[in-house]
């Protein structure tokens, strides 16, 4: 892994590609983990998506997934009684948002060495990591992710957000890879989504504008399976549709800088373990 530069390739556009990070056999591990996420559904995580009336208890089942491991349906993957229309193995959105410490496969990979190395090219005394996710985007039903900067959610002061995207299967135009814009970390954060955690229903609120941009700021970061995509709290991002027929897994997890800067008690992830150091 040649780390060289990353520092300040990272600094200039607000990510960087490390391809082959993982080797062959870690990304099956990976992904079979993450297959096997599938299979192992509780029954309770369907319901909670039953009925669009059930937003209070769906936002309930999204909170608690901060210290604990939530499942997360795509839209169109239920009719309107909360009945699956398509095979279970294909339903799932995300699985979250502490994979990172319950479940042993991604704990590992998260508590790397290989990660260890690329926060310390990066300049980070004291990095944490605040949530990790398994992202499916499973063919001819993956659904898009708007533009967007991780920021906005997992907030801290000053930024030191830095988000792990791992490919564990090739991302391409066609199965809806990640889109950047270059440069835009430059710029702050401009939108916030804030929660009242003294109030029960626990319910968040968005404060500021996140501007509009045009498609052809983007540059798509396609990538075989194995990459590392780093991508910077406040470069602006985002997702199509997955139209192929192949499936475009992902690992992803976020770590701030705790030495540096502060996690903001109004983002909605709240822990309750408490974050874990990478290294001090
Ligand atoms: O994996 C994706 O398609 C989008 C992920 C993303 O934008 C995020 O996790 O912030």
């Amino acid at each position: 892994m040649n780390l060289e530069n990353l520092k300040s390739n990272f600094e200039r556009d607000g990510y960087v590609i490390l391809n082959d990070f993982f080797n062959e056999n870690e990304v099956k591990e990976m992904k079979n983990a993450g297959i096997e996420l599938t299979q192992n559904v509780p029954v309770d995580a369907k319901t909670v998506f039953k009925t669009s009336q059930a937003s209070q208890e769906t936002n309930k089942y999204f909170m608690e997934s901060s210290d604990n491991i939530g499942y997360f349906y795509e839209k169109d993957a239920l009719d309107n009684n909360g009945d699956l229309m398509i095979d279970q193995s294909l339903a799932l959105n995300k699985v979250g948002h502490a994979l990172h410490r319950l479940n042993p496969i991604f704990e590992v990979y998260t508590y790397s060495e290989k990660v260890i190395s690329v926060c310390r090219a990066l300049g980070l005394i004291q990095p944490v990591v605040a949530q990790s996710m398994y992202i499916y985007k499973n063919p001819g039903i993956g659904g898009e992710v708007v533009p967007h900067q991780d920021s906005t959610f997992l907030y801290t002061e000053p930024d030191t957000l830095v988000g792990f995207w791992i490919a564990l299967d090739n991302a391409t135009l066609e199965n809806g890879c990640l889109w950047a814009i270059p440069g835009s970390h430059k710029s702050h954060v401009y939108q916030r989504m804030l929660c009242n955690h003294a109030d029960n229903l626990k319910k968040q609120t968005f404060q500021g504008i996140f501007p509009k941009f045009n498609d052809s700021d983007f540059i798509p970061l396609t990538l075989k399976k194995s990459g590392l995509i780093l991508i910077h709290g406040r470069v602006v991002h985002k997702s199509d549709h997955n139209k192929s027929l192949l499936s475009r897994h992902a690992y992803t997890f976020h770590v701030y800088d705790e030495d540096k800067s502060k996690y903001s008690e109004q983002n909605w992830l709240q822990t309750k373990i408490g974050f874990k150091a990478l290294y001090i």
